[in-house]
């Protein structure tokens, strides 16, 4: 497949309500569309789900931009690929840059896909029908409303609840969770903001709570102390931000750092590492799901596919668009119903880029041939 032109759209999404982490508060997610187009006539779409400052990792979508632009793009532009190996390689020499190397290589996937008349679950080797889904909660005003959403969740059947925590919004909230709901499956995430120094009475404090994980209490680059940590505490940690390649989950496993691997597409490059990973915690007894980046439509093809393979035992961060934002950029988006996901079998994305859509949102785009 020839690539005669690549067209980056960036798009800013009003959000329903705002969603807070440890790392800052989002009013409007800011993501990019990436188009490829072939010289036999098929377009494929792919997502960079970065965000608008470097806050969840050094990444943002004008940087995601600037490096498909300047540094991909001729890489790949008027070249021939017949595999993902193939393209991938083309710029493998660029470092780090995970979510801007993902926007391209989706949509070189979707190609795949248009090109052999497959659907994303049978070409990553998908085994699953359905998915279930759990729900990722902002940290919140108070812990009221926490608990006013997690009964909304409960009862709309999420099949887990992860709760955002910060220094000071930890341990009283997670107390009066576990209070309400004894048995559900409850998890926090801490998104890097905590360290051994500070805050390891806190997270031990956590530990009496029976949760089903602890995601990333501590900083990205800091696997050390995550092993430290995990010798302290009988909750698994799961790693998000620390792994951005198989290299990283090989590491994080082999010092015992985390018993758990939240695999998000968009963070370690695309599909393709994304399913290294996969095999190499299936070979290792290492549970893994499929984290988010609050992707559209388009970005969430992808994951969907991917949590469909076997060792994705755990359920994944895939809300609804309805729960972030007004409108999906696709005209056919998925419903959780009863906690899962329907995982499609029509061939390409399973869902039809909105076009019309993803121009009303654009803030800024560029065709390059
Ligand atoms: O750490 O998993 C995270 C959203 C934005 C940035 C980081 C994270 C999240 C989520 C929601 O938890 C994931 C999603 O539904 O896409
Ligand atoms: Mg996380």
């Amino acid at each position: 497949m020839k690539i005669t032109a690549i067209e980056l759209i960036k798009v800013a999404l009003p959000m329903t309500h705002s969603f807070e982490t440890s790392f800052g508060r989002l009013t409007t997610k800011d993501t990019l569309i990436v188009k490829l187009y072939t010289a036999d006539g098929l377009i494929g779409y792919g997502e960079s789900s970065a965000f608008h400052s470097p806050l969840y990792n050094a990444e943002t979508v004008d940087s995601c931009k600037y490096i498909i632009e300047t540094f991909i793009t001729p890489c790949i532009l008027q070249k021939n690929f017949e595999t993902i190996e193939e393209f991938v390689k083309a710029y493998s020499f660029i470092v780090g840059n995970e979510i801007a190397k993902a926007g391209v290589e989706t949509a070189f996937w979707h190609l795949l896909a248009l090109r052999d008349q497959k659907s994303l679950k049978e070409l990553v080797g998908g085994t699953r029908d359905t998915i279930p889904v759990g729900e990722s909660l902002g940290i919140k005003p108070s812990i009221e409303e926490v608990l006013e959403e997690v009964d909304l969740r409960v009862k709309e059947g999420y099949k887990r609840i992860k709760v955002k925590i910060k220094p000071g919004f930890d341990v009283e909230v997670t107390r009066k969770i576990r209070e309400k709901y004894p048995t559900i499956d409850l998890m926090l995430d801490g998104n890097s903001a905590y360290n051994l120094k500070d805050h390891l009475s806190i997270l031990t404090q956590l530990d009496q709570f029976n949760l089903m994980m602890i995601e990333q209490p501590l900083a990205s680059n800091d696997i050390i102390d995550h092993s430290t940590l995990q010798r302290l505490i009988e909750t698994p940690i799961c790693m998000d931000e620390s792994i951005c390649s198989a290299e990283d989950a090989r590491k994080a496993i082999q010092t015992g750092a985390c018993k758990i691997i939240n695999i998000k597409p968009g963070r370690v490059g695309g599909v393709l590492e994304s399913i290294k990973i996969h095999d190499y915690c299936e070979k290792n007894n290492i549970p893994v799901w499929c984290g988010g980046l609050l992707e559209s439509g388009i970005g969430r093809a992808f994951n969907i596919a991917l949590a469909s393979k076997s060792n994705y035992t755990l359920p994944a961060d895939m809300s609804p668009y309805n729960i972030y934002f007004h409108e999906d950029l696709v005209e056919n988006p998925f419903e959780v119903v009863n906690g899962e996901i329907k995982v499609p079998t029509e061939i390409g994305l399973g869902y039809t880029p909105n076009d019309a859509a993803i121009a009303k949102y654009t803030v800024e785009k560029v065709y390059l041939k």
